[in-house]
């Protein structure tokens, strides 16, 4: 997997970093993301810049550096902070991921329908990054559009 880069949005604690050690295949220990983590073809990016509107110019001239964009959406949240249609602003293409669901507080149903508010028209995977399920899948769709 080489050429163009992934980036990585989502809030803090959904599971980017961990995410991006599996698709990495690092077993390294995943630590707090302070600043924009560059990690051979991923771009982890602090869950903050994700939840505070004026990090936004940052993450869409971060951007520019990459082919595809991940939104990460954890199963076990019930609320969406990116805006209405977010993932359209990029001039990448968007993928949207659910993360954690092995988690015995995932909800699937309610995490598609938070993720689709921010990506309307886009393909969605479903991840954990404990199970591995899904990370195969995901990788072989990002491996497309690189
Ligand atoms: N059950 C479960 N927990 C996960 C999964 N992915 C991440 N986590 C946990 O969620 C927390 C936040 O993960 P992290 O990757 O640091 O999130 P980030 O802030 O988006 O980078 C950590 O405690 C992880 O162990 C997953 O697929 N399943
Ligand atoms: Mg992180």
């Amino acid at each position: 997997m080489k050429k163009g880069k992934v980036m990585m949005i989502g809030p803090i604690g959904s599971g980017k970093s961990t995410l991006t050690k599996c698709l990495l295949e690092d077993s390294s220990p995943v630590l707090k993301t302070q600043a924009l983590s560059y990690m051979d073809w991923i771009i982890d990016t602090p869950g903050e810049y994700s939840e505070n509107p004026l990090f936004y110019r940052s993450l869409m001239a971060t951007s520019l550096e990459a082919r595809v964009l991940l939104v990460i959406q954890d199963a076990t949240r019930l609320h969406q902070i990116l805006p209405p249609n977010f993932a359209q602003g990029f001039p990448i293409i968007p993928l949207g991921v659910i993360t954690k669901i092995d988690h015995p507080d995932a909800n699937l149903a309610k995490a598609e329908k938070l993720l689709i508010q921010v990506l309307p028209q886009n393909e969605i995977f479903h991840v954990s990054s404990v199970t591995l399920k899904g990370i195969s899948e995901l990788r072989t769709a990002i491996q497309k559009y690189l």
